[in-house]
């Protein structure tokens, strides 16, 4: 899978893509990111690529001219075919689509993404209409320009790539079914007087299973109650967390009934 980066601060991309996982995966050619540097589009003797908006106002505004002409470079760069149709060109901007798990394997199905790194304060609006065909956010927070969350997407969608991590990890984890992850210990069986949960090393697989099921229904609980009304529920699940409390909203009338009865 090919990512193209477009970005006025390329320098910023080395250390995440030289370590660990993506850099194994580029050296192994399964995933190939390939920077464009925005200046290098500026036309002008001082080659700018922002200016002030129209109307006043703080900051500055990216150019469209240059911007434009490195989106259309880069498309031109590969030709398009029957296998590689034109790929997404996506914004990163803190006023896009909220970045999540499911988004991350749906990029995944693509040859090819092209990722365009926005400055805080903006890209021209004309640009974002004649160009951009998807805009993401990768949380409610601002960030100085879109590069962190272009190499937050770089490597949430990579690991999903197959042959860049084993498949087994990928099946296992936290969001694919909708719920956190259960806690994982390792030696040493006890650690400055904390032992390591007895039926972890009790040998028993079914009952490390049915523990390992209840800490993720109880720390979803706890934690990110949001998440258990699209996570996929059996109803011995359902079962566990009304014993913790859970008011379970398929059950019309008794919700409210057993939650103002709790004691
Ligand atoms: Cl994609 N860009 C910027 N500048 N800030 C952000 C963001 C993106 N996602 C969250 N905050």
């Amino acid at each position: 899978m090919r990512f193209d980066v477009l970005t006025l601060f390329p320098g910023m991309f080395a250390g995440p893509l030289n370590e660990s996982i993506l850099k194994r995966a580029i050296q192994a050619g399964v995933i190939n990111v390939v920077l464009h540097d925005i200046r290098a589009y500026a036309t002008d003797r001082h080659r700018t690529t922002d200016d002030a908006p129209y109307g006043g106002g703080a900051g500055m505004v990216m150019k469209p001219e240059p911007l434009a002409a490195c989106i259309r470079a880069v498309l031109s760069m590969a030709p398009e075919t029957e296998e590689s149709p034109k790929p997404p060109v996506i914004l990163m901007t803190p006023d896009g689509e909220p970045f999540t798990q499911r988004i991350a394997a749906e990029l995944a199905t693509y040859p090819r993404l092209v990722l365009v790194c926005g400055r805080y304060e903006g890209v021209d609006e004309r640009v974002r209409e004649a160009l951009i065909d998807r805009e993401i956010s990768i949380g409610d927070y601002v960030l100085t320009g879109g590069e962190l969350a272009a190499m937050v997407i770089i490597d949430a969608v990579a690991r999903l790539v197959p042959g860049v991590i084993d498949a087994e990890s990928i099946a296992d984890e936290s969001f694919s079914d909708g719920l956190l992850e259960y806690p994982q210990y390792t030696r040493p069986a006890v650690w400055e007087g904390r032992a390591v949960p007895p039926v972890l090393v009790s040998g028993h697989h079914g009952e490390v299973a049915q523990w390992r099921r209840r800490e993720r229904l109880r720390r979803t609980l706890e934690r990110r109650p949001d998440l258990l009304a699209r996570a996929a529920l059996t109803e011995t699940d359902r079962a566990y967390l009304r014993t913790l409390g859970w008011n379970d909203p398929t059950v019309g009338e008794g919700a409210e009934h057993s939650a103002a009865t709790k004691s």
